[in-house]
């Protein structure tokens, strides 16, 4: 197939302002070329991903969907970087066999219909607006097999869960190092932003006198700073946004990590490459994160907001065998099963 992937256009790829979705369109575009598909990605001029060719388009980057309120009216800044990437892709369109989506936006939904090559929209996120909602629910009735997500918690929040495709995520496992004897910290991965809920875990930190070491990339640094006001004593660090070598040999030292999302996470590629590291997860029971978390198994599901439950999960984490977590990696979330998900829906998309 020649398939052309429309990027998100928040920020450009390898600035980690896409967060997960950067990390599964790259797997997306590495495995469906391993296969010998043709993949072009269409992103925001700056944009960089390994080897996989990328089409740089100039303009202003839309503002985070997260960042708006669920009635807030849709906007778009001038010379939208959006739109010029959407108006690339109508000009290129009779080159390919099929658009895939991965901007969380009104905008590729909303056009759906005015192309000849059929779209199929990756969503990244639960839901978010009401003006959002709506246009993606058009697209479901008017395109039954076009919408697909991480996760059936991330489909519940929308009132088209049932036309979605649960395609789950993954991660190329031979970045990832098994560690069997870690040292005494406690990891927490993500961007740092308020939706993350970053304090619960620097909480549990003081509480518990456990070293917690933070990677991510420092979206919020007035959240940040306001963390480090709140909690002066607490043992964290800051270890930075980290590539993904450096940052699976930092992880595989960890005895777990925390994850502590206060919104419903669409998934939490971080759960699944802590599990590649060999690190248990002790996670909020919300979201993606409950979905793959085996509770006892793989690591402890706990009340959303508990500190104290995290403390408890914490003291119970010798009870966990990390090799199980490693091998739920490799039996669900390899690049392979990711791919065969995909192709399949991407197959069903053309046929419909
Ligand atoms: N906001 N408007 C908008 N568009 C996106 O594509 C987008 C976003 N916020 C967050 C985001 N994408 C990704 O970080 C998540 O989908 C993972």
């Amino acid at each position: 197939m020649k398939l052309l992937f429309l990027s998100t256009p928040v920020g450009c790829l390898g600035s980690g302002q896409g967060g997960g979705v950067e990390l599964t369109l790259q797997n997306v575009a590495q495995e469906m070329r391993k296969r010998g598909h043709e993949v072009q990605v269409v992103a925001p001029v700056g944009s960089v991903l390994g080897d996989i060719r990328i089409v740089g388009i100039a303009g202003n980057l839309q503002v985070p969907a997260q960042s708006q309120g669920r009635d807030l009216p849709i906007c778009l800044p001038d010379n939208s970087v959006l739109a010029n990437m959407c108006e690339y892709v109508r000009q290129e369109q009779t080159n390919y066999d099929l658009i895939v989506n991965f901007a969380y936006d009104w905008l590729p939904f909303y056009l759906t219909p005015f192309f000849r090559c059929p779209i199929a929209h990756f969503i990244s996120m639960g839901s978010m607006s009401v003006a959002l909602d709506r246009i993606m629910t058009d697209v479901a009735q008017k395109f039954p097999e076009a919408i697909a997500v991480y996760t059936l918690s991330q489909a519940a929040t929308f009132p088209f869960a049932e036309s979605c495709h649960i395609l789950g995520s993954g991660i190329d496992l031979d970045l990832y190092q098994f560690c069997p004897q870690p040292g005494e910290s406690l990891a927490w991965l993500g961007r740092i932003a308020p939706e993350k809920a970053l304090e619960d875990a620097v909480a549990a930190a003081k509480i518990t006198g456990i070293p917690l070491r933070i990677f991510g990339k420092m979206q919020d640094r007035d959240y940040w700073q306001q963390i480090c006001q709140d909690y002066p004593d607490a043992p964290v660090e800051y270890g930075g946004f980290l590539s993904t070598v450096e940052l699976q040999r930092e992880l595989g030292q960890c005895r777990a990590m925390l994850m502590t999302p206060r919104w419903v996470e669409a998934f939490g590629n971080v759960v699944i490459e802590a599990f590649a590291c060999g690190v248990p997860v002790i996670a909020y029971r919300l979201g993606g994160p409950a979905e793959i978390v085996r509770d006892g198994k793989t690591g402890f599901l706990v009340e959303p907001g508990s500190v104290t439950g995290l403390v408890e999960a914490i003291q119970r984490i010798n009870e966990i065998d990390r090799y199980a977590c490693r091998q739920q990696a490799e039996a669900e979330y390899s690049l392979a099963a990711l791919g065969d998900r995909f192709e399949i829906w991407f197959n069903q998309v053309r046929q419909s």
